[in-house]
């Protein structure tokens, strides 16, 4: 819309005035229309001033993670270039689900201020404090077959890492397999990866992704306040949470191309260098049974590998991990 185009304008010029005329000429309407739409900008907790003779300054912007703010740090080809925002969502993924149903493009993305009905693994709640942190669901569509679906939890991960180690010096984030980002042994964010798919061919696979980025401990439910933290805590430092979107958009987008062309063995060098999961002593439970021992690897398929205490080596696909 010309609101967004105008606010688009202004997050380029990166706290530079910005005349009335010189807008009104850009975008071809009147200084009237410039005029009211920045009114209403106004009401949406925009805020600028004037300056004699130089224009409108941008002074502040709402913290949310609406397309205007995120598409003015996207470097990327695809991801990200359509963007669904919500004040307010049961859960992106669902959302995300009929949109590729509908025939999403590769990279589409849907992302809300609050989640009322979060969800991880195995319909386990995943709490999604409004405005505070970033709940979202990229759609792709790569050329894979079914059972390599889980590798893409992997990939992702590796791209969380990946963007929070470029934004943020005050912490190493460590991936625990497989779906966990942890911050000092707390869980920061989790992966939940969806497929659509027919016998044969994935139409579509929704990598969920829920960050705590500017959590306080008393934003957290009382039952997770133990396990969980957010970047905000272990940064100390608030998080613009539309660069982090970009961020992780932009790795995502490489790393997914990477791993299509060359596979999952051209990712496993990255994921197990930030893992905290290889080399431990762990307990695995998975639907079937849990089982103990040392988590030695995981495959070029990424399944996770664990030496036994009879010898013998399990491959798990999928479990929960107790370290
Ligand atoms: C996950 O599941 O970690 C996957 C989380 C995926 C969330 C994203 S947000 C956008 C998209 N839309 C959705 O509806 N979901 C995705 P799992 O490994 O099953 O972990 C769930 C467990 O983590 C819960 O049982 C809690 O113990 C804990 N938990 C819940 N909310 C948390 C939070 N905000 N921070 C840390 N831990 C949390």
């Amino acid at each position: 819309s010309m609101k967004d185009k105008i606010i688009q304008r202004f997050l380029l010029a990166r706290g530079e005035p910005i005349s009335g005329q010189q807008l009104a000429d850009e975008l071809g309407i009147s200084r009237t229309a410039i005029w009211k739409h920045l009114q209403t900008l106004q009401d949406e907790g925009y805020e600028f001033i004037t300056i004699k003779k130089k224009g409108y300054r941008l002074v502040s912007v709402p913290d949310r993670v609406d397309a205007a703010r995120i598409s003015s740090y996207l470097n990327t080809k695809r991801f990200g270039h359509t963007i669904h925002y919500f004040e307010e969502v049961d859960s992106t993924q669902s959302i995300a689900q009929q949109l590729a149903r509908d025939g999403a493009k590769d990279g589409t993305i849907v992302i809300a201020e609050e989640q009322t009905g979060g969800k991880g693994r195995m319909q386990r709640p995943w709490y999604s404090a409004k405005g505070k942190g970033i709940w979202m669901t990229v759609i792709i569509r790569p050329n894979i077959l079914p059972h390599q679906a889980p590798q893409l939890t992997l990939v992702a991960a590796v791209s969380l890492v990946s963007a929070m180690k470029t934004l943020y010096k005050n912490f190493i984030p460590e991936i625990k397999w497989p779906n966990d980002i942890l911050i000092n042994g707390k869980k920061c964010a989790g992966i939940l990866t969806e497929m659509l798919a027919e016998m044969d061919r994935v139409d579509g696979l929704l990598i969920g992704i829920g960050i705590n980025a500017n959590h306080e401990l008393d934003d957290f439910p009382e039952d997770i306040q133990s396990i969980a933290t957010s970047i905000a805590i272990e940064e100390k430092q608030k998080v613009d949470r539309a660069q982090l979107v970009a961020e992780i958009l932009k790795y995502l987008e490489h790393y997914t191309d990477e791993y299509v062309a060359n596979g999952f063995a051209a990712i496993k060098r990255l994921w197990v260098e930030h893992s905290c999961t290889i080399g431990k002593r762990i307990k695995a439970t998975t639907i079937r049974e849990t089982v103990e021992g040392e988590a030695i690897g995981i495959t070029d398929e990424g399944v996770l590998e664990i030496l036994l205490d009879d010898g013998q080596i399990k491959k798990v696909y999928s479990a929960d991990i107790e370290i």
